[in-house]
């Protein structure tokens, strides 16, 4: 198993709380989001991933290559039944899990993604620190959905008791959103979960800064 992704990348982030949650071993390969103008736009890289991003995700065991996190993590919690289960099997409960994920992947992490903020300033002319206020402020939409959402979900996790793909989904973009200088305290719940996520392994060996290629 080998993951292609950045330190910082939340996208990458999550499949690596995915795996360790899974326990599942795998072999870690840096793509340096900024360096040269960013490997992701190599010719190399795009054999294996078009999509200019990371993560991919590579199962040599079943000689496939991935993109996108969620389908990736998906896909290992389908094939592996080591450690946590982390899409229920309920039809309801597994549609409310994939949907505050969504929330999360789909509607808010996007829209402060690296291209896009790269945009606003090469291409728009816009001054460097748009780029943070943007950011700051589709985090901060994005977050009080999620939590008017936990309010209703939420135990020591987005839902209940259980650590589920939401979980995984939740902390890279709390991890964010502290960078851009979001006030966590308007969000008790998601507060709440950050803190009891943050005493697991899993997440505590995921972190950006504990990654071979952080700096
Ligand atoms: N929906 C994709 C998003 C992937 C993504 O946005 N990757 C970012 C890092 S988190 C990236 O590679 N950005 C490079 C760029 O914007 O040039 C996923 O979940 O895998």
């Amino acid at each position: 198993m080998k993951l292609l992704g950045y330190w910082r990348s939340s996208a990458t982030y999550r499949v690596r709380i995915a795996l360790n949650l899974k326990q599942i071993p795998y072999e870690y390969e840096p793509v340096h989001l900024l360096k040269d103008g960013g490997e992701q736009h190599s010719e190399e890289y795009l054999t294996l991933n078009p999509s200019h991003l990371v993560p991919t995700f590579i199962d040599e065991d079943e000689d496939v290559i991935l993109n996108q996190s969620l389908a990736i993590i998906e896909y290992l919690d389908e094939r592996f039944e080591s450690g946590e289960k982390l899409v229920p099997s309920d039809c309801l409960y597994k549609t409310k899990v994939r949907a505050l994920s969504y929330d999360l992947a789909c509607d808010t992490q996007p829209l402060a993604n690296l291209r896009v903020l790269q945009y606003l300033t090469n291409d728009l002319h816009h001054e460097d620190n748009v780029k943070g206020q943007w950011a700051k402020h589709w985090t901060e939409k994005g977050l009080a959905v999620v939590e008017q959402k936990l309010k209703n979900t939420a135990g020591n996790y987005c839902f209940g008791f259980d650590i589920t793909l939401a979980d995984v989904c939740l902390i890279p973009q709390v991890y964010n959103a502290l960078r851009f200088g979001v006030d966590l305290d308007k969000y008790p719940t998601v507060k709440k979960v950050y803190e009891n996520c943050s005493e697991l392994s899993a997440f505590i060996d995921a972190l950006p800064e504990n990654q071979i290629d952080a700096g």
